[in-house]
């Protein structure tokens, strides 16, 4: 299966429970014994893929990302062949007998292959110069970022992800200890799955990993479910637009980002701006602003499809959650933002058929995971963040310009995007950014959807990241035997 190692890398699992996988790195102990599927899936998820129909992410219940530095390229090529056996690629992680007890990714940045000793070109600029080269593009500036963001000195990153936090640790500790001093963990940071009936919720509250794109020839698409060319997410696939060198097939390019989420802050906006529907409490108003926001209410329910009211059982059918495209009889779809606002955050990031023809160019797979604790009483009461949260966020595709980029520069930062509305739609409320100046956006209130609304501050805070290669196993092969 060509998508294996893609596929692999994209996909964040939950999971096991039983032996760790490193300890003599053979075969045989690196496979669990299980009895229960790493992949989960919550309510309104797509259901979990068979292993000829991949077309979707899960859901880890913890992951540990960790930055770091090659120190000993040598020692490390050499190491690694005792664990590339352990790299979870999709064709183990879809079949329970195989599944490890946590699964193990590994991406290289510019600065990682070249020390790694790879000269070749992959042909794409805005990875090839790094994140923080890149801020300004995303109209942020670095002021927030994790000081080991800033620059190009990171080289290369790997994501454990388990459901056991016993066996996250093992792993954790196991790979150090194959790796050694070959190489230098700069930074580090674990995600988990909120608790309780939030698992699958982000810290806002919605239900996140419902939208992905499937690509041609992988299973049947879901209703709605977009189905783009194997090459706008994998090296040297059919429509990758870009010349690579062959041996980077099936790798794909990821983004990585940490962004800090104000959810008391994103709270107090609602409940300051409540939709002025007659008849609806002050609670309700204050959701539906929050839903308008994002396009989708917290249980997945998109609002094109229940405009005001909250539809639970709508959210948790995946084959009725995805299946909508911004246009209604009777409705002019220029003017129209009853039902759905042009500058929802899921809009701007796919606009469905407010772009004729739909667009197949700019889409992500993407993967995420909170970080950071539940928010506590105080500082739901002082409407004031006072221990940082979020999302660690990976973009997965073929070309970072048309995919994470260009996303959030050409869409969600633009007041303009979509053009030929009836108004100047403004940013993506939640996710859009102005280098840190006043943001407007528009179709908060469903009784005044032309009205502007001055943002107050930035519901999410980058706190940077970095852009990385995310070999095939064949590719990884290779670079280890450079
Ligand atoms: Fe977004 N969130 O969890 O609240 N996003 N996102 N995103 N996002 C989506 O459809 C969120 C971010 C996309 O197909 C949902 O799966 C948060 C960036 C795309 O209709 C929710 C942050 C980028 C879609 C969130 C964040 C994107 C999407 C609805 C930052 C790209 C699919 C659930 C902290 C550059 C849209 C779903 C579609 C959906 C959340 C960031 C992209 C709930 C909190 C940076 C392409």
């Amino acid at each position: 299966m060509k998508l294996t190692a893609l596929l692999g890398g994209l996909t964040i699992f939950p999971a096991p429970q039983s032996v760790p996988r490193f300890p003599a790195l053979g075969p045989t102990t690196s496979r669990s014994v299980r009895t229960n599927n790493m992949l989960i899936n919550p309510p309104g998820h797509p259901p979990v893929p068979h292993l000829d129909e991949v077309t979707t992410s899960s859901f880890n219940i913890s992951n540990v990302q960790a930055e770091v530095l090659i120190v000993d390229p040598t020692g490390f090529k050499k190491l690694m062949n005792m664990v590339i056996p352990t790299i979870s690629t999709v064709d183990i992680m879809l079949d329970m007998s195989t599944q490890p007890s946590a699964s193990l990714n590994m991406a290289f940045s510019q600065t990682g292959l070249h020390k790694l000793g790879i000269q070749d070109n992959l042909n794409d600029t805005v990875f090839s110069g790094g994140q923080f080269a890149d801020a300004p593009n995303l109209a942020e500036s670095t002021n927030t970022w994790v000081s080991q963001f800033k620059g190009t000195s990171i080289h290369g990153v790997y994501i454990t992800a388990s459901d056991s936090s016993n066996s996250l640790m093992q792993q954790n500790s196991a790979l150090q200890t194959v790796l050694g001093t070959t190489i230098q963990v700069v930074y580090s940071i674990q995600g988990q799955a909120r608790p309780g009936d939030q698992a699958g919720h982000e810290h806002f509250g919605f239900l996140d990993g419902i939208s992905q794109p499937t690509i041609e020839g992988f299973g049947t698409p879901l209703p709605g479910q977009v189905t783009v060319p194997a090459g706008k997410l994998l090296l040297n696939r059919e429509q990758d637009q870009m010349t690579r060198p062959s041996w980077t097939i099936d790798s794909s390019f990821v983004a990585f980002r940490q962004l800090k989420q104000l959810v008391p802050e994103f709270n107090t906006f609602a409940n300051d701006h409540p939709a002025s529907i007659p008849g609806m409490s002050q609670a309700q108003a204050a959701e539906l602003t929050q839903a308008r926001m994002m396009g989708r209410w917290k249980s997945g329910a998109p609002v094109d499809l229940a405009p005001l009211f909250d539809d639970p059982v709508l959210g948790a059918d995946p084959t009725r959650n995805n299946n909508f495209n911004y246009t209604h009889p009777g409705f002019n779809s220029s003017s129209d933002q009853i039902h759905c606002p042009f500058s929802a955050h899921i809009r701007k990031n796919v606009p469905r058929t407010d772009l004729d023809p739909i667009d197949l160019a700019h889409h992500i797979l993407r993967s995420g995971i909170p970080y950071g604790p539940e928010v506590t009483e105080v500082e739901q009461q002082s409407g004031q963040t006072m221990m940082e949260r979020g999302l660690l966020f990976l973009a997965v595709q073929s070309n970072i310009a048309s995919g994470f980029q260009f996303l959030q520069k050409a869409w969600m930062n633009n007041p303009e995007f979509v053009k030929h509305k009836s108004v100047l739609p403004g940013l993506d409320p939640v996710m859009g950014q102005n280098n840190g100046s006043a943001r407007f956006t528009t179709g908060l209130d469903p009784m005044n959807p032309e009205g502007n609304t001055t943002l107050p501050m930035q519901f999410v805070v980058s706190r940077g990241g970095e852009y990385f290669f995310m070999p095939s196993l064949s590719a990884l092969r290779h670079i280890i035997s450079s």
